[in-house]
């Protein structure tokens, strides 16, 4: 039986226009999809966007639109994204569609018939930015003497009927839970935020709203919907066709990880861990937060006018450079800044000089020396066994750091033995053995076409089109690309394309 993972991205809200930050989550979850893949795993990969609710109310009005068909727009647009960053999702869920609505129905009626659900008076502070309820000791007062959420978002004082969930009656079992998974929460940091907040004793939430409409009506009481967030972190059962438990696709649930930011955590590992305990269902394995992206040492924001729109980048930069350097700049779980001279660098640093002339170099040496041909393997020196046996410890090195989600220790490791690569070349130097040394050379060409091999499949789900590019010119079948496959070597003798450069450099317009 195939082993199956399931990860998700958060579903995005679609108030406004798909930035940077994103894209961010959606490619550190696709790298991991297709490594998964690669790895031989059964994946389902989820991605989509997050559409009821006041803040969505309130955009489609700006735009005196209704909202679903502003919603339509706005989700084609991430849609859009998605597909332009090469996002390599099995679904792209949207919270307005049918079945995700039937799956947040039956959810509200299991969580009810389990008693974990009451109908009260909500009175207190909600942030329609973040699109959450606050607790009067959490609030902030800036200098000008506004009182804010924690989040610098503006709150305003909300009074009206509201159904509950007990979350008071789930501190203990949440306790218990993360105690038991400690890898549930990831990074460490974020894991004792976590604790720390349940262990500061829970209040029940309020799950419904009564002041506008757009939203899932709460089955049996017209005026109500459901709260946005419940509706939303529901999408990723309604995926796997809950309420439907024995569908295929319900295999995949418990997911095996879903990739958040920093600001969401809360939501992703205390409510919805007691909502699907709450309603027999198991918890997710896995929540991992990263950091916010600034640009230019300052916040993200449309008033600032420093939104950095991803597919813009891809246009200029390459797809493959920008989801390289997202991923290599800054350790994931970090808060990182965004700056085009550091893009530029990597580009041409680490992408053209260090691994695109290293490809270079030895496709043309093969095909001007070799006949165009992969050359036969030959007889190894020390120094030859040492750069295979470096090259050949990635995949199962990669797979530690991917599957916690060090994908920049994923990186680094890579350019290990991509500048060992380099070095070997230049100690070796094949072109001057070309008239001193012909057979010796050929070996050594070939050393690099098996390390480059390696180095290419590995990378493939940093950069699929490029290393696609790589691969083929290295002679390497479109079935022989997973990671099972590099254990049976090439033919002696394969024909090989004429070399293409693959990393351009990037010089700014003058
Ligand atoms: O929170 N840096 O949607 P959202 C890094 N609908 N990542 C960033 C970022 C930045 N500057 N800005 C956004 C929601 N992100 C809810 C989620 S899930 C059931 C519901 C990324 O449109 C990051 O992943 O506000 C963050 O968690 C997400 O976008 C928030 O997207």
């Amino acid at each position: 039986m195939t082993d199956r993972y399931f990860l998700t991205t958060p579903i995005y809200y679609v108030n406004g226009a798909p930035h940077i930050g994103h894209a961010y989550t959606s490619i550190a979850a696709d790298v991991l999809a297709r490594w998964k893949r690669l790895d031989g795993f059964d994946v389902f990969f989820l991605t989509g966007t997050d559409e009821h609710g006041q803040k969505v109310e309130r955009a489609a009005a700006d735009e005196q639109l209704d909202p679903q068909r502003f919603a339509d727009g706005v989700a084609a647009d991430f849609r859009d994204m998605a597909d332009r960053m090469g996002i390599s999702y099995d679904r792209f869920i949207r919270t307005t569609e049918a079945d995700h609505k039937a799956a947040c129905t039956a959810l509200w009626q299991r969580l009810e018939q389990a008693g974990d659900i009451y109908l009260g008076d909500y009175a207190g502070w909600y942030a329609v930015r973040d699109e959450a309820f606050y607790a009067e000791d959490e609030l902030v007062t800036k200098p000008d003497g506004l009182r804010v959420a924690p989040t610098g978002a503006p709150v305003q004082w909300v009074r009206e009927p509201s159904f509950f969930f007990r979350l008071s009656q789930w501190q203990d079992r949440l306790l218990r839970f993360y105690d038991e998974n400690p890898d549930f929460i990831a990074p460490p940091s974020r894991r004792n935020e976590v604790v720390s907040f349940v262990r500061g004793g829970l209040h029940d939430l309020s799950i419904s709203r009564t002041s506008f409409t757009w939203g899932i009506p709460v089955p049996g009481h017209p005026g109500h919907v459901m709260y946005v967030w419940l509706d939303a972190l529901t999408n990723y059962i309604t995926a796997c066709g809950f309420p439907d438990t024995d569908a295929a696709s319900w295999r995949y649930w418990p997911a095996d990880l879903h990739l958040v930011g920093k600001e969401i955590v809360r939501f992703h590992a205390v409510y919805w861990p007691a909502f699907l305990m709450a309603a027999g269902l198991s918890p997710p394995k896995r929540v991992y937060s990263h950091g916010w992206w600034t640009v230019e040492g300052e916040k993200m924001s449309k008033s600032l006018g420093n939104v950095i729109e991803p597919r813009e980048l891809a246009a200029t930069f390459g797809l493959d450079a920008v989801r390289y350097f997202l991923l290599r700049e800054v350790p994931f779980g970090n808060d990182g800044d965004f700056s085009r001279r550091a893009l530029i660098q990597r580009m041409n640093g680490e992408l053209a000089n260090d691994l695109g002339n290293l490809a270079q170099r030895s496709l043309s040496l093969m095909a001007r020396n070799c006949g165009g041909r992969l050359p036969a393997r030959g007889e190894e020196t020390t120094d030859d066994g040492e750069l295979l046996a470096s090259a050949k410890a990635l995949p199962p090195l990669l797979r530690a750091h991917i599957d916690a989600q060090r994908f920049h220790d994923a990186l680094e490791e890579v350019w290990r033995v991509v500048r060992a690569c380099n070095a070997y070349i230049d100690r070796q130097a094949p072109w001057s053995l070309r008239r001193t040394d012909p057979a010796r050379m050929a070996v050594v060409l070939r050393v690099l076409a098996d390390a480059l091999r390696i180095l290419a499949t590995v990378l493939q789900p940093f950069m699929p089109d490029s290393m696609a590019r790589m691969l083929d010119q290295l002679g390497v079948p479109a079935d022989h690309r997973r990671l099972a496959m590099l254990a049976h070597p090439l033919p002696d003798g394969t024909l090989l394309p004429p070399p293409q450069g693959i990393f351009p450099r990037y010089a700014e317009p003058a």
